[in-house]
């Protein structure tokens, strides 16, 4: 008799964080900012899609606490990431890589949860339409942050405290995720029980689960780095990088050089092919150019929940408590 075919049943990233919070991984809260940070993301990919059509290509004409020329995606992409984290009232503060100190969100609205992102990075793609992506991770609260801000020294205090509470090393994430705009809009997810990916299934604009406790290829040919930098990294870092261009014995090949430009663009293949991905301090960005908070710890929680590692290349990146929110740093994402 013919064996039946299993209805493999589609499962969505709603029937999914469900589940979580069925398993009890996550509770009711975690998982409608979760759901928020989805309906933000699918915006934005929409917005990403027709950015040449709706003029939204090009610079916004401003500079952002970062020092990057600000592109008009960023302000618009922000603005949808802050309004749906505001709207889904279980965030205390948000902390965005595009504005100049971390939000208490208003005391109408206020939750438990402080997300930390990156609306946009890789930004600087998007007039060429290569890959960009969203990254997020999710903390709860070092303590209470908002104060009635009933005078403008309190106001200070308040900020203070929200930097404070949001400054947390990367081992106190409860979740982290990117969303990758590009052939596929792909969100990939941890709760720290393993890595999921989803990918956003335009006919119906939900995204659906398509794989399942990711592992970082042991063995990987892919060298990731911008080595037009090349001249300005370490004599030990050039060596090892040289290393990876020797033609392997027995017919076998170098490391082949994949470099995007867009940390998400990068990270996602290297999660998925395996090898190395670098971002080096170097004589021009003495402290690297990865921001800890929004883009290295997120990334890097990821990395290991799949079995890989992010390092500065002598720390653990996750044991590391930012100083303050725009901290940068040599970035490593490995697998051993
Ligand atoms: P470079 C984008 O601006 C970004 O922050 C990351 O997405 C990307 O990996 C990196 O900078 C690219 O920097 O100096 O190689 O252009």
């Amino acid at each position: 008799a013919t064996k039946k075919r299993s209805s493999f049943a589609i499962q969505t990233l709603t029937t999914w964080l469900l589940k979580q919070e069925q398993a009890r991984n996550i509770d009711a809260e975690l998982t409608i900012v979760l759901s928020s940070i989805s309906m933000a993301c699918k915006q934005i990919a929409s917005l990403v899609q027709r950015a040449g059509i709706s003029n939204l290509t090009g610079v916004q004409g401003a500079v952002n606490v970062q020092g990057e020329d600000q592109k008009k995606l960023d302000v618009v992409s922000n603005e949808v990431f802050s309004n749906c984290l505001k709207s889904s009232g279980r965030t205390k503060i948000i902390a965005s890589e595009e504005e100049d100190v971390p939000v208490a969100v208003e005391e109408s609205y206020s939750g438990n949860y402080i997300v930390v992102f990156d609306p946009l990075d890789g930004s600087s793609n998007i007039d060429a339409a290569v890959s960009t992506g969203s990254i997020f991770g999710i903390y709860s609260p070092y303590d209470e942050c908002l104060a009635d801000v009933d005078d403008d020294s309190t106001l200070d205090r308040t900020e203070e405290r929200c930097v404070v509470s949001v400054c947390q090393p990367g081992t106190n994430l409860l979740a982290a995720g990117y969303c990758m705009y590009s052939s596929s809009v792909i969100l990939a997810l941890t709760v720290g029980n393993g890595v999921f990916i989803f990918n956003l299934d335009p006919l119906y604009g939900e995204f659906v689960l398509t794989q399942v406790d990711v592992k970082i290829p042991r063995a990987g040919k892919i060298y990731s780095f911008n080595e037009g930098n090349y001249l300005l990294w370490d004599e030990r870092l050039r060596a090892y990088v040289d290393s990876l261009k020797e033609p392997a014995g027995a017919g076998g090949k170098p490391y082949s050089a994949r470099y995007i430009g867009s940390l998400v663009g990068d990270f996602h293949r290297t999660l998925l092919y395996g090898g190395i991905y670098g971002y080096p301090r170097d004589q021009k960005s003495k402290n690297g150019k990865l921001r800890l908070l929004y883009e290295c710890a997120p990334m890097s929680f990821i990395a290991e929940q799949a079995g890989g590692k992010g390092s500065d290349g002598h720390r653990r990146i996750l044991d590391i408590k930012p100083e303050e929110v725009t901290n940068s740093l040599t970035y490593y994402l490995t697998i051993d």
